[in-house]
């Protein structure tokens, strides 16, 4: 993938892709910072922290014991528009089209309101993405964009191979409303007209992985690989580390290996 992202933000057919391929021009990165905390005094903090550095936030909504769309959401949406990032919440969605349709518009997340992304697995069919859409377009006016599970990073995963193929036969079902994948590289379609983006987990500077089936790879080889945006957590506020000086770090090594790939 030579093009740069604001070449391919001009064409892309979805207005999620085409915004967040924009921004990542403008602030001059493609660090996508993965929240995985304990309560909402530290989401918001570390999100104002490391909003000047990211193109993107990643949460994991269902770990907060202290989650209110007023308390959570809208300060979060606040700190969004003040540092110009868009949310990612990384659901996972693996049920039939009827049953995820009704998680991400309901309950007490509604993550279809504020979540600009979302994500899904390919095991229950296509039916997932056109259930998906649907809770969409009846619960906002905003676009909203899917990536599929097309790979994990986690030691021993299932997702590869045939398994892979048919998660993205599946994403070509959409070309609106899928923007791409959860991979660790790229996933080609350029061939049938795709520009898929691909955001790759498990990326991490200073460790191998962590005792629980996690392995990181280095930003430099998650890029040259195909990969889109880079996707940390723990390697930006895990313990001893300072958030600041580690979103400038990522940042500066996310954005260096895409300029080598693009001849920037
Ligand atoms: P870490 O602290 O950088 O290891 O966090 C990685 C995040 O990415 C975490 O929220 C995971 O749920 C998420 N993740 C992942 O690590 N690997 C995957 O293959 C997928 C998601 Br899909």
């Amino acid at each position: 993938m030579t093009a740069n992202y604001t070449e391919r933000a001009a064409k892309h057919p979805s207005p999620v892709a085409s915004k967040l391929l924009r921004l990542m021009d403008e602030k001059k990165t493609n660090l996508c910072a993965s929240l995985d905390v304990l309560t909402t005094e530290e989401l918001l903090k570390l999100a104002d922290i490391l909003g000047p550095y990211i193109c993107l936030l990643k949460t994991h909504i269902d770990i907060l014991p202290d989650f209110t769309m007023d308390g959570t959401v809208k300060p979060l949406k606040e700190l969004a528009k003040k540092h110009n990032f868009m949310i990612f919440e990384d659901r996972k969605f693996a049920d039939i089209g009827n049953t995820v349709k009704l998680q991400y518009s309901s309950g007490v997340h509604k993550i279809a309101e504020w979540a600009d992304i979302t994500n899904a697995h390919g095991v229950t069919g296509a039916g997932i993405v056109q259930g998906l859409k649907q809770a969409a377009q009846e619960s906002t006016n905003e676009p909203r964009g899917l990536l599929m599970l097309a790979e994990l990073s986690s030691k021993g995963s299932l997702a590869h191979g045939e398994y892979t193929a048919g998660t993205v036969e599946i994403a070509k079902s959409d070309k609106d409303f899928v923007i791409g994948f959860i991979a660790q590289r790229d996933m080609g379609g350029r061939d049938e007209g795709f520009d898929w983006l691909i955001m790759t987990p498990g990326v991490g500077l200073d460790d191998k992985g962590d005792s629980l089936g996690q392995q990181y790879r280095s930003v430099d080889e998650v890029i040259q690989g195909g990969s889109d945006i880079i996707i940390v957590g723990r390697g930006l506020f895990g313990k001893g580390r300072d958030p600041a000086v580690e979103g400038a770090r990522y940042r500066k090594a996310g954005w260096e290996a895409y300029s080598r790939r693009v001849g920037l």
